[in-house]
Formats: structure tokens, sequence, C-alpha cells
């Protein structure tokens, strides 16, 4: 394969709501351009950039697939990114990398809720854009509608550049408004098409519609302003040259048709990205330098000093880490060492790879703006800047927001704990959305994710490369105790046995403190009434006391102690002996000062269509949820609302029932408030019923 200059790369992310086409659409891109020999089918489970087993097995993309078509003498580097929710945050990390984004949009239902999610993230890294208008072929297909909605959702940039010849089973080509030319294709799928004038029955529309796409691309500057109300169009090179500015600038957004599947539109598509998207060449990336922390700049050039970001990592359980890497300025040659400057330290780099899915081309060299991979790194992760020994750089990686979702695992059999830790680390290296932690008070371990799907496709990793089997559970709501009322006790401990006895005395106050205090012991022992090296035992005996819980086993929190008195004995007092008159004194304290219960509250953000909205409030309620706020997002219906976690382990697959799967949530601990007198009730009982259990075992 040969090396690629900037000038002749595009680096592409392909993005759009689930199952819109995205991976088809990169299938028939591999094969029209000559990649692959056959126009291969997600149905199949045979294309490229769905290779993982669980893209396979579910026939929807989990993590962005990598490959490239070469067309035109340029190298196209695609980024095939998933469309379904739990799996966006792999979207973004790709599109950080990319140059260009191509929009899909499917013909029936127009623009989507994803489709506008995946458009923010193009916003942020401020991505040109082209949009397709894919699955025409399909019965109940309208052109019209989705421009309707595009235009509804995403404004004025996005505007027809082709236009479809025919409808559903009819569709058989595109006019492009450009080149004033039509190109038919036989439905065979083969991607080869024949130019040939508009048809008659569209040249009045396609005239019209061309008149006002010249229009805009004449406002890409003044001078295009001028010449076009000077000879009433635009023609040759100024047309093409304004159209590329209109699209850098994000003024325009040329909208095309296709069927991926039978591969209809499909070489106008490559066409429009290799003639009209930048080039990575000359475009100026920001990042700082790690020792000055001073901001510094490379140019997209073989002539600046080596820089590269990692976007993606693939923990392939035969080949080891397969590392993704976009190179920002400079050439990386293989066998060579760099320095990993996020990690301040050096990296040795074995063959570098062209990337098709998961086969890959060894390459010699590569130069600034490609993308490549390489395998078996030691210290490099997602988010690294790479970069020339003697010129650091580290580009800002992308941040992950939180989980939505959490489930406590549990191995089949126990002696899988220690596999279970090592197999996630090497999971959430590729999946860096993926959290896991055990909770200290409840001692679980804590699966977090952006969705049930999300968690349920890391535990089929964890089974299929890791032979782990684990069973998901709720997990243990981690409730606390704390006080109301205030307390004022003595703790007295006196055993006389055989050698000499042991003493300690002890009075102390307890009282409430705000929420997220904790706990504070005060000491206001003054001449001695207990020895100074006694006092810390009065403080840990009624720490351990309240990690021990009062009430059901809960953590005891928010509290003060002030020690204020007590008496010791020559002899028989010890640190032994205070420390159970400290707790001898907790747990009279606790009696007298009105103990409670609290509880985590959680922010949950509810998304579903409007008309569920009635029945989901009713149910949050039922939940003893309170209600915070409303928002309606084209027609989908936010709720937000506070929700006891312990109304929330097991609402997921609620949700899914009650908006029949189109419903999504999302939620974050918020604070610790108090269990409802009824509620705790309860609580108490099951809790100490089943310390009891435990005790008996
Ligand atoms: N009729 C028709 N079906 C299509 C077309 N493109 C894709 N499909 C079908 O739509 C379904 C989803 O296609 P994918 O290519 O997996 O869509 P995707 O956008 O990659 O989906 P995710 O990556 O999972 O979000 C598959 O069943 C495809 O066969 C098309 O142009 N016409
Ligand atoms: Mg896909």
């Amino acid at each position: 394969m040969r090396v690629y200059e900037s000038d002749s790369i595009r680096n592409v992310g392909m993005i759009g709501h689930g199952a819109s086409g995205k991976t088809s659409l990169t299938s028939a891109m591999l094969f029209v351009s000559g990649a692959v020999n056959r126009l291969a089918r997600v149905e199949d489970g045979n294309t490229v950039t769905d290779w993982e087993d669980e893209e396979i097995e579910r026939k929807i993309s989990i993590s962005t697939g990598v490959a490239y078509a070469e067309w035109s003498k340029h190298k196209i580097n695609i980024l095939d990114t998933p469309g379904y929710r739990p799996f966006l945050n792999d979207t973004r990390l790709a599109l950080r990398v990319a140059d260009a984004a191509v929009v899909l949009i499917d013909a029936v239902p127009g623009v989507e809720v994803q489709t506008e999610k995946v458009w923010e993230f193009a916003d942020e890294f401020n991505l040109p854009r082209i949009l397709v208008v894919n699955k025409v072929d399909r019965d109940n297909a309208s052109f019209e509608r989705a421009l309707a909605s595009i235009a509804e959702v995403f404004g004025r940039a996005p505007i027809p550049m082709h236009l479809p010849i025919g409808l559903e089973r009819e569709f058989s080509g595109v006019v492009n408004l450009i080149t004033n030319k039509a190109y038919r294709y036989e439905r065979d799928g083969s991607g080869k098409f024949k130019e040939s004038e508009i048809p008659e029955a569209m040249r009045q529309e396609a005239a019209d519609r061309r008149e006002k796409l010249i229009e805009r691309i004449a406002e890409s500057s003044d001078e295009l302003m001028e010449k076009f109300f000077a000879d009433g169009t635009l023609e040759g090179d100024d047309l093409l040259q304004g159209f590329r500015k209109g699209i850098a600038d994000r003024n325009i957004m040329p909208i095309l048709v296709a069927s991926a599947v039978h591969a209809v539109g499909v070489p106008q598509v490559l066409d429009a990205i290799v003639e009209l998207f930048p080039s990575p060449a000359r475009r100026k990336v920001a990042g700082i330098d790690p020792k000055t922390k001073a901001a510094v700049e490379r140019t997209v050039s073989n002539q600046d000093p080596f820089s590269a970001y990692v976007f993606k990592t693939v923990a392939d359980p035969f080949t080891g880490r397969i590392s993704m890497l976009r190179i920002y300025s400079g050439v990386m040659k293989s066998d060579t060492q760099y320095y990993n400057a996020a990690k301040e330290k050096p990296e040795k780099f074995g063959p570098l790879q062209a990337p098709q899915g998961k086969s890959m081309t060894p390459i010699g060299e590569a130069h600034a703006g490609d993308i490549i991979a390489v395998t078996k790194l030691k210290e490099t992760t997602t988010g690294d800047t790479i970069c020339d020994t003697a010129h650091p750089i580290v580009f800002p990686a992308v941040e992950m927001p939180e989980p939505s979702i959490t489930f406590a695992i549990e191995p089949k059999s126990r002696g899988d704990e220690d596999k279970i830790s090592t197999a996630l680390a090497r999971i959430s290296e590729e999946d860096p959305a993926i959290k896991y932690h055990r909770d200290p008070q409840t001692k679980q371990l804590l699966l977090s994710g952006s969705g049930q799907l999300h968690v349920e496709v890391t535990v089929a990793k964890l089974r299929k490369r890791y032979g782990v089997e684990v069973v998901l559970k709720i997990p243990k709501v981690p409730y606390r105790e704390t006080i109301r009322g205030r307390a004022d006790v003595q703790g007295r401990h006196k055993k006389q046995t055989g050698g000499h006895g042991q003493f300690g005395d002890c009075w102390i106050k307890m009282e409430p403190l705000p929420r997220g205090t904790n706990f504070e012991f005060v000491d206001e022992i003054f001449g001695g009434s207990i020895p100074r090296n006694f006092i810390p035992a009065v403080e840990k005996g009624i720490q351990e006391s309240a990690a021990r819980g009062f009430l059901a086993g809960y953590p005891v929190v928010d509290f003060r102690v002030i020690l204020y008195d007590g008496s010791f004995h020559a002899v028989d007092s010890s640190e032994m002996a205070f420390k159970v008159a400290g707790s001898i004194a907790f747990k009279k304290a606790m009696e007298e000062a009105h103990p409670i219960l609290l509880e985590p509250i959680m922010n949950v953000e509810i998304y579903a269509p409007q008309e569920y909205a009635g029945d989901l409030m009713g149910d949050l309620t039922s939940r003893r949820g309170r209600l915070q706020g409303m928002d309606v997002k084209r027609d989908t219906q936010v709720i937000k609302a506070q929700v006891p976690m312990a109304e929330m382990v097991t609402y997921a697959p609620v949700l899914t029932s009650m908006t029949g799967g189109r419903g999504s949530y999302h939620m974050e601990f918020s604070h610790y408030d108090e269990v409802p007198a009824h509620v705790a009730q309860k609580i108490i009982e099951e809790a100490n019923k089943e310390r009891k259990g435990e005790e008996a075992e």
C-alpha cells in the first residue's frame, strides 16, 4: 500500500441514529472502491466494520470500526460509529479524530432522537458535514419528508445536492445538481452506473433546486457574491471552490441520497467525500507542553515534529492490545521508540498497520493526517498523546460522562473473583465508558454502564473472551444511619477479673451535623479527668461502633461527639477499657438521640415519547419520586425527578415495558435523605433478619 500525504487523506466519521445504515454504507463504500470484493451485509455478519462477536450476534455496531477506501487517488479513513444510545460514548471518542462527518438519515422516519445527539458531537468537534438520506429504496421512504425534518431540526445549512430518481422499489439513481447529470443504476448491487441526462420529468425541479444551491454557494465569499450578481450564475472552479469553502465553514451541508444495501448512489458519496471535504493538511491543532503547561500548536504537516493521539484501543484476547492512532503532525515510522507524553514514559512501537476492520496491512511509515493501528503497546491507553521525545505535546483527551446504570456482579464460581477484576480491567481499556468498583459499604462489585444493553454486552465479553460467568444482581442500597436529636450520656466499663481489672469511664454529648459531614470528635477534657493517652481510644470505640450501625447495621454518619468528662483508675485503666467505654457511651447516646435511617436519593432524567408522560409521572409518584421539571425536545418528553435509589434499582425493565422499549433514562447520585418512618420500619426489620441469618451461618 502506498503512503498517502495529508492532501490526499480524508478522515470521515459515519454517524447517525441506530440502524440508519452506517455500517451498510461503509460496507458498500469498501466494495465499490475495490477494498473488498463483495457487498457484505450486516444480516450476514460479514461486514468489515462490525467484526466483534457481540456485533455479529446482535447485528448492531457496539464500537467504532475503522477501515479505509482508496478512491480517486485519495485514502478515505472511515470511522463507522455506533448509533444506539448506550454506545454513543464510543462515537464521541472516534469523532475526536475525524475531520468531517457523514450523517445518515433513514428516509422513512427522517431525523430521529440519536441523529440529534450525534449532531451535537459533530458540533462539539466543529466537523463539516454531508448528509446522506439512506434507505430511499424502502417502502414508505420519502425524500420530501426527510428534507422537511432535516430543515426543522438542523436549520438552514443542509441543502440538497442530489435528488433521488424514483422512490421505494423504483429508486434507481441520483441527479447531481452541480454536474447537472443523472447517474442511473441497475438494481443488482454491483455499484455500477451510467451517466445520462436528467429525466424529463425532473428537469424543472432540478433547475429550481440547482439555482438555490448555487445562490447559497455564492454566499460563501463576497467575491463570489459579486460574480454571481454579475453573471447570474457560478461555474467551474468558482463553483467548486465556493462549495468547498461553504462546507468547510459549515454554512453548507450538502444532502445526498443512497441505498446502501443496493450500492446505489454510493460512488457519488465517495466522490463528494474526496472532492468536497477538507483534507487534514495544514490544519492547526492545539495542545499543551506537558512540562511548562504552555499552549503549543502543531500543523498537520510532515515538517512539524511528530505527534499523534490514541483514540481507540481493542482488547483482543489473542493479539493483545491494538491501539488506533491519528497522526496529527510529522512522520511516524515502524519499529521506533516514541514518547507517551500523557504517561510521561517512552514507548517502543513495532510495525505500523493500516486497519481494515480486524485485518491489518503492515506499512513502513505513515504521514501527518493519517490513521494507523499498532499492536502490543505496553503503557499506552485511549486518550494518550504519542510524540517525538524532543518535542513533547499533550492533546486534550475526551472526558467520559458518568454511567447511567449500575448492577452488582457476582461470579458463578467463587474461584473467579480475581479473574473478574483482571478481565474488567482489560475490557475497560477498550471501553472507557464502563466503570467498576467494590462498594466499601455493601462489599458488592458494582459494574456501571450507559444502559442495560451496555452492561449485558460487557457480561457477554466476560464470558466469551475471559471465560468468566457472572450473574447480574440488583445492587444493595447503601443505607446509612444518623440522629435527629441530642444526647448526654455516660459510658462506664468496669470489670473485675482475676488479676487486675478493667476500668474506663467517659461522659459524652452527641449532636447531629449537616448531611455529608460524616463525623466529628471534640475533646473537651480539662484537668485530666481522662489521661491524654486514653482519649483516642474513646474516639476509636465510638467510630468502630458507628461503622457497625445501630438501627440496622448501616454506618452512622453526620454526628458530633463531645467528650467532656470521665474518670480513670491508676491500675485498671487501659486503652482497651476506654475503647469499650466509648462504645457503651455510643450505644446509650444513640438510644436517646432519636436515630433515623438515611437513603441515597438519585437525580433521574427520563426520556420517552410524549404520549407516555402521564403514566411515567404516575409511576414515579408511586416510587416516592419528586418531580423537578419537564422539558420537551422534539417529540421526546424529558422528565426530571428525584427518586430514592431503592425505588430505582429495578426501574430499567419497568420503563422498557411501560414505553414499548422507546424510553430511556439516566440517573446519578444526588444526596442522602431521611427514610420516611413507615418505609424505614420495613428496611430495619429486613436488615436485622438478614444479619441474624449471617450470624447463624
Ligand atoms: N432497505 C434498506 N435497508 C438498509 C439500507 N441500509 C441499511 N439497511 C438495513 O438497515 C439495518 C441496519 O443497518 P446497519 O448498516 O447495521 O445500520 P447502522 O447505522 O450501522 O446501525 P448501528 O451501527 O447499529 O447504529 C440492516 O438490516 C440493514 O440491512 C438501505 O439502504 N436500504
Ligand atoms: Mg453500524
